[in-house]
């Protein structure tokens, strides 16, 4: 059976970019797959966070996972820091990622940019060692994830290359699945950026009431001309407001051009603030009833105690494979 692994780490707030291009999607492979979805809490440590925020963040998703439409009958659902396993193989996988190839890596260079040696944990320079740990320990075929994050399944299928290349058929090899629309949503008040939860400009918050996700598309920053038109180099607001509106419509792109076709901005963005509001109402108010049930917190141990069981497995493997001597 096919294995499909996601995480989202706990950072931030999580925005509708996170929505579109991850979460939302996580549900429909449940019932042709094994899904294994987690809270990626300590990659959260990678830059400086608070610990009761890390904490709420985490609590956060776990329920918006379960918000999503993830069943932990057949998913499951756990915090990534209460299965070692991860760390385990992370301590032995370091060892087959490079410095040089880690430096290129993008989310390194822009999260490192403005800070200077002194200041940059190794962590944050390893990240894509953990990540790689986490999609490997449950030999995922199918990893779906935001269009940021390709990067980091590719390293991993190096990894998993050169680790063969060595050791004969031990780990799996994963590849990244992108949406086919809304891969990359951008911030609405700057569209040439990632709508990203750690620099908040222009972000739908998932968290934000109904009022001001409304307010915040109202005031969408648009592009000149008057065409409601795909065209996300001389257009990227209403390409971006376009994106928006088919991802959460299930529909093409050049399906949701037809349907505006002679509409006004201030029309078109009325439209796409009645699409969000008519998907994303419901879902935040399961969200806001699973938090208060606390019902996430049994499905966490229940995760982990899953999760556990099959990232054992493959550890074993792993240590066997690289010659650590067994005494069991
Ligand atoms: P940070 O700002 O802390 O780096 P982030 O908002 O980029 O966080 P992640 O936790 O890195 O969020 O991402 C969770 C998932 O959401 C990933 O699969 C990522 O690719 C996806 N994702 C994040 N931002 C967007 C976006 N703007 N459009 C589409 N997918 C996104
Ligand atoms: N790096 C990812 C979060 C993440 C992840 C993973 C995603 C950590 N481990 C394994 C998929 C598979 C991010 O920033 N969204």
């Amino acid at each position: 059976m096919t294995r499909i692994l996601s995480g989202i780490k706990p950072t931030g707030q999580l925005t509708l970019g996170n929505y579109i291009g991850a979460l939302k999607r996580f549900k429909d492979f449940q019932d042709s797959g094994e899904v294994f979805i987690f809270i990626a809490d300590l990659h959260a440590l990678t830059l400086p966070i608070d610990p009761e925020v890390l904490k709420e963040n985490s609590r956060d998703i776990a329920a918006f996972y379960l918000a999503s439409g993830l069943d932990p009958k057949k998913a499951t659902i756990f915090l990534q820091s209460s299965v070692s396993a991860h760390a385990e193989l992370n301590a032995i996988l370091q060892n087959y990622l490079y410095m040089g190839e880690l430096r290129r890596m993008t989310q390194f260079k822009d999260k490192s940019a403005k800070m200077n040696d002194n200041q940059i944990g190794l962590g944050l320079f390893a990240y894509p060692v953990l990540m790689a740990s986490d999609i490997l320990l449950y030999d995922a075929n199918i990893v779906p994830v935001g269009e940021d994050q390709i990067q980091h399944v590719e390293i991993t299928r190096d990894l998993v290359n050169r680790f063969n290349h060595r050791y004969g058929d031990i780990l799996v090899m994963p590849k990244a699945q992108v949406n086919k629309v809304g891969a990359r949503i951008m911030s609405l008040s700057d569209p040439t950026k990632k709508m990203s939860k750690s620099d908040p400009k222009g972000d739908i918050f998932l968290k934000d009431d109904m009022k001001t996700i409304r307010k915040k598309i109202m005031s969408a920053v648009t592009d000149l001309g008057c065409e409601v038109k795909y065209d996300p180099e001389n257009k990227p607001g209403i390409s971006n407001l376009l994106t928006i509106y088919a991802a959460l419509s299930d529909i093409s792109i050049s399906e949701a051009e037809e349907r505006f076709v002679g509409f006004r901005y201030g029309d078109f963005k009325k439209a796409v603030a009645d699409k969000v509001e008519e998907i994303l109402g419901p879902f935040k108010a399961r969200y806001e009833e699973i938090l208060a049930s606390g019902e996430y917190l049994e499905v966490l141990k229940e995760g982990a105690k899953k999760a556990e069981e099959i990232a054992n497995v493959t550890l074993k493997r792993v240590q066997k494979a690289v010659g650590l001597l067994p005494i069991e």
